[in-house]
């Protein structure tokens, strides 16, 4: 069921919104690439009778990540071994990687990408004369062995404007129009009241009318998308709602999983990616497909001239690409010492290309160049536009953004998830229930699944793998499904009670706002953006940052810690006049849960495992010997108590060149 869009103005919030109480079998949380690989799945394993709802809090044909569309999926295996794949990742994350969970994802994620070309996407091919085609140009399709055009070894270009669209369309024909409401917000999840740590409903709001919904459920699986905006971005002002990763994820995956006693994972990774200075356009098709070269201002290679710094830290200068912090960490140095601005140098790349073409396609190329970003980073073309850029004439600054938290893309935080229940598989990466049996991407809460970005310690598998997680999660749920049949999730809290914990923001606004003169400034209450500009300055201050250059210690994060603790108190005083500052006000909720969760995990690490996208200034040095190993944490529901602890690391496949 798709809500009316929004009527001009926003609609305000009243004190005594309608109750929607549902039960259903299985609750898919999210409408992402992840949700729609569940959503496209899931009722080929699930009888007729089980009842399957998926609530979203956009529109599904527009949501998430792949909202603007892209250029490149960057998982497509073709002819590369899952082992290979495993490896080139290993490396990437530094040598702490759950190889069970990427192998699993190596050897399903094509068949994915068979489906979306199958579905309408267009997929450039290369032809007989060796020469790329973008549209697929009458060229086989893949799964009949047409040749992808590749970026580089692991990434595929599209013309991809409509990949949402086209992903979002099959996944609502499959599960039916009838099983999705769009725009619900999910505030929190409802463990059962009879059954430890099982998971029983979830609790949320429309943006679209005054109604709370409470959903009970048997399985769930939420699959929310990364965190974006936990830290102050370079651009502030208007600009700040141009962000490289989408800013309506607002770490709810992260959030919703912590505060039912969910076990996260590496949760002190990040991605900083190095992004075109202030329209955050993606870098890829400029590195591997125009085979740019970045520069500073002296116009030298600092992957060339620094390449030595890449000696102190693992693989000790042996990789034959380096890991993405590493070289941002290279590109640090020249900024440093006053050799910025960096440079993507694209008219060098443009024209080199160039020499070889007839003038139809040069201009082609020229068009390519611009597409690459009217796709998926569109205020990137508008920028160019605006600066009266060529880049096929002049560079253009690359700079590394403000910190993202996310699980599918060049980063791996995220919660700790079941392994596949193989026998290569250790025994402590798989996750069972109170029966005994094994389920891949189940949390450690029972019944609980993720997907995409949830899915920690394991990236790279951006929008093409995360939707085959999606796939997988929706086989694993409905087994669990099905050896849970008798259970009937019982909520612990009245609907009532919850009511007024959703529509406590409004309450507040309702209460207070004739008491001061302007809307946003009283002293009873802090409005939403209020809130997240005091979070954000935190965060950037003291957790490493732009300001510091990701620099931190574990004094600066002491402080940070002494903050959260007030905005945990302030954040019950948040107020909301309409619905969509009730939104603003909940996804602030999340950010603070999980960048609070990113930054004890950092202080619980001692050493920097990722220069490059932070640092600790009091450790300030890989150390193999003692923190090889996983960091996890978990917050203890009764005790109201976070725990951050240790975890095994296991090499599952062996060290080989890729
Ligand atoms: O160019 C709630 N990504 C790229 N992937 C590629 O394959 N190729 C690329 O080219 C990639 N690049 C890229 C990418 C993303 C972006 C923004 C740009 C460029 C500019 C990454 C992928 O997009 C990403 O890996 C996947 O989309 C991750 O999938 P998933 O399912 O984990 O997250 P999602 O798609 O963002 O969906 C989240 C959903 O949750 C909803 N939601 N619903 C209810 N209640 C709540 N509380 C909710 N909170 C969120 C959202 O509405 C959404 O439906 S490039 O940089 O390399
Ligand atoms: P990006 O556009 O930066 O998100 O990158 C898209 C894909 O290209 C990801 O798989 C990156 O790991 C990869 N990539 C980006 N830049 C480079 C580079 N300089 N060298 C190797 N791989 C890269």
């Amino acid at each position: 069921m798709a809500l009316p869009n929004k009527p001009a103005g926003e609609l305000p919030a009243t004190l005594n919104p309608e109750v929607v109480e549902k039960e259903v079998d299985i609750l898919i949380v999210g409408g992402g690439m992840g949700a729609c690989g569940t959503a496209y799945e899931i009722k080929k394993w699930a009888p007729e009778d089980c009842k399957i709802l998926l609530v979203d809090k956009a529109a599904l044909e527009r949501s998430g990540a792949v909202a603007q569309g892209l250029s490149a999926i960057n998982t497509y295996l073709g002819d590369n071994s899952a082992e290979d794949y495993v490896r080139m990742i290993r490396n990437d994350l530094m040598g702490i990687v759950r190889e069970d969970l990427i192998f699993d994802t190596g050897r399903h994620v094509d068949n994915s990408v068979n489906l979306f070309e199958e579905w309408g996407l267009p997929i450039w091919k290369t032809g007989d004369d060796g020469k790329s085609h973008d549209g697929s140009k009458g060229l086989p399709a893949l799964k009949d062995g047409g040749k992808p055009v590749r970026s580089g070894r692991w990434q595929i270009m599209i013309n991809g404007e409509s990949y949402k669209r086209i992903v979002a369309e099959a996944a609502k024909a499959a599960l039916g129009s009838e099983n999705i409401i769009e725009r619900i917000f999910i505030v929190k999840l409802l463990l059962d009241a009879n059954k430890p740590n099982t998971i029983a409903g979830a609790v949320g709001f429309s943006l679209r009318e005054n109604k709370v919904y409470i959903i009970k459920t048997k399985a769930m699986m939420v699959a929310c998308g990364g965190a974006v905006n936990v830290f102050r971005p370079r651009a502030t002002g208007e600009g700040m709602g141009r962000c490289w990763y989408p800013v309506w994820n607002a770490g709810s995956t992260y959030s919703l999983v912590a505060e039912v006693g969910g076990e996260l994972t590496m949760m002190e990774n990040r991605f900083v990616p190095a992004r075109f200075k202030d329209g955050y356009g993606p870098v890829g098709a400029w590195f591997l497909l125009f085979k740019a070269k970045a520069t500073n201002n002296l116009g030298e290679n600092y992957m060339v001239t620094n390449k030595e710094m890449l000696k102190d830290y693992p693989p000790y200068g042996l990789a034959k690409v380096p890991a993405s912090c590493l070289r941002n960490h290279l590109m640090l140095k020249e900024m440093k010492e006053g050799r910025g601005p960096i440079y993507m140098d694209t008219a060098t790349a443009l024209q080199t290309l160039a020499a070889t073409m007839t003038p139809k396609e040069v201009k082609h190329l020229e068009a390519e160049a611009w597409e690459d970003f009217l796709d998926m980073s569109v205020g990137q073309a508008g920028l160019w536009a605006g600066m009266n850029i060529e880049p096929e004439k002049v560079g253009s600054e690359l700079m590394p953004t403000e910190p993202y938290l996310l699980g599918s893309h060049s980063g791996c935080c995220g919660i700790w998830v079941g392994g596949p229940d193989e026998d290569w598989v250790p025994e402590s990466y798989k996750v069972r229930d109170d029966k005994g049996v094994a389920y891949k991407q189940m949390t450690t809460v029972s019944g609980l699944f993720t997907a995409g970005d949830g899915v920690g310690a394991s990236g790279h598998k951006f929008s093409s793998g995360s939707h085959a997680e999606g796939r997988v999660a929706a086989k694993q749920m409905v087994k669990y499904y099905l050896n849970h049949k008798d259970f009937t999730p019982t909520i612990k809290q009245s609907a009532q009670e919850l009511v007024d914990i959703i529509y406590g923001p409004v309450k507040t606004w309702h209460e207070f706002k004739d008491k001061s003169t302007h809307r946003d400034v009283n002293s009873n209450f802090i409005k939403p953006k209020g809130f997240l500009l005091r979070l954000i300055k935190i965060t950037d201050e003291y957790g490493a940052g732009v300001s510091t250059y990701y620099m931190t210690s574990d004094k600066m994060l002491e402080v940070a810690q002494y903050r959260f603790d007030m905005c945990h108190e302030d954040s019950k005083k948040m107020a909301a006049g309409d619905l969509h500052e009730l939104l603003r006000a909940w996804e602030n909720y999340h950010r603070l849960w999980t960048v609070e969760a990113h930054l004890r995990h950092i202080y619980f690490r001692k050493e920097t495992r990722y220069p490059g996208f932070y640092y600790k200034s009091d450790y300030n040095f890989v150390d193999e010997e003692n923190w090889k190993c996983f960091v996890n944490s978990k917050y203890d529901v009764v005790n109201q108590k976070w725990d951050t602890f240790k975890k095994d690391y296991h090499q599952i496949i062996n060290e080989a060149a890729v």
